[in-house]
């Protein structure tokens, strides 16, 4: 039985991470999608680098940790590779790396990651966990001052194409059960994965209320996802 599950910024919400929704989509009074964007990147790059240095070092706070749902997710993809049940594959909008920390190997960060840098001219990722600003050394090349600041937050910003997108629709067209967890449906492509999903593909939406999204689902389960999630894998 190949399984595929979908999160987004409510499973991360009671480990203490704000959901995009919950900061109604704004931060220092600038909408996410003004600052999470190349044009944005391009007018106010130090803006953008302090709004993801801000979430780089909060996520790297002691209290913010996996809660029950991921860990439900990372145990449940254990025993179903033991049995060797079929594929299981965490597709994430999140940056944040609660799912590998709570044991989840078969993860895809459709967004990017926090702790990944890029450097714009090579594409080439780093791991990154310090603060990231125009006058950033390459770490290829500490001493050229010419290559200061050509690091990027790899993450995925509006406008831009999410990863793993092929990877995605193969998995969505082969799964048996798609659970989409924490995730408002408001963001595409990663909304419209549901609707790759076969027919016969038992779909469930965890989330506290309803998403325009909601209506594809053949059954929706409300509540919170650390309770939710251990409850429907059980
Ligand atoms: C693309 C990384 C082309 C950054 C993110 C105009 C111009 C350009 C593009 C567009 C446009 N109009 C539309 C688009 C497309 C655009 C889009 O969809 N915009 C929206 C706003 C309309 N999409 C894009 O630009 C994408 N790229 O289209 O490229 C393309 C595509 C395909 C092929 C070729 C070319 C790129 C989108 C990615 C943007 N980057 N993140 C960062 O993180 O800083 S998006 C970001 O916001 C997140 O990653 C996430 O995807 C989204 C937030 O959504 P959620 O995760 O769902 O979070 P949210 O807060 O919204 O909801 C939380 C939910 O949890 C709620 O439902 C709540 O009820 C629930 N909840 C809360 N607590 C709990 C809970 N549930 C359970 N338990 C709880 N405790």
């Amino acid at each position: 039985m190949n399984i595929l599950i979908l999160t987004g910024a409510g499973i991360s919400a009671e480990s203490g991470i704000p959901t995009f929704r919950d900061a109604d989509g704004l931060w220092e009074g600038h909408a996410v999608e003004e600052v999470a964007t190349p044009e944005g990147f391009a007018r106010n790059p130090e803006l953008v680098h302090r709004f993801y240095n801000e979430r780089r070092r909060a996520l790297q706070s002691p209290e913010i940790q996996p809660n029950a749902a991921h860990v439900a997710l990372a145990d449940f993809e254990q025993k179903h590779a033991a049995r060797s049940a079929g594929d299981f594959l965490i597709v994430t909008q999140n940056i944040d790396d609660l799912h590998t920390r709570a044991g989840s190997r078969n993860v895809l960060h459709m967004h990017g990651e926090l702790f990944k840098a890029r450097c714009i001219y090579s594409n080439k990722l780093f791991a990154w966990r310090g603060d990231l600003g125009m006058d950033t050394p390459h770490p290829n090349a500490p001493e050229n001052e010419k290559m200061r600041g050509c690091l990027r937050p790899h993450v995925v910003w509006f406008g831009e194409v999410p990863i793993g997108l092929e990877q995605i629709e193969d998995a969505a067209t082969d799964a048996d059960v798609f659970i989409a967890i924490g995730t408002s449906g408001l963001v595409y492509p990663a909304a419209g994965i549901v609707q790759l999903t076969k027919r016969s593909c038992r779909k469930i939406e965890i989330n506290l209320g309803d998403t325009p999204a909601s209506d594809a689902f053949d059954e929706c389960r409300r509540g919170r996802a650390s309770e939710e999630v251990p409850r429907l894998l059980a």
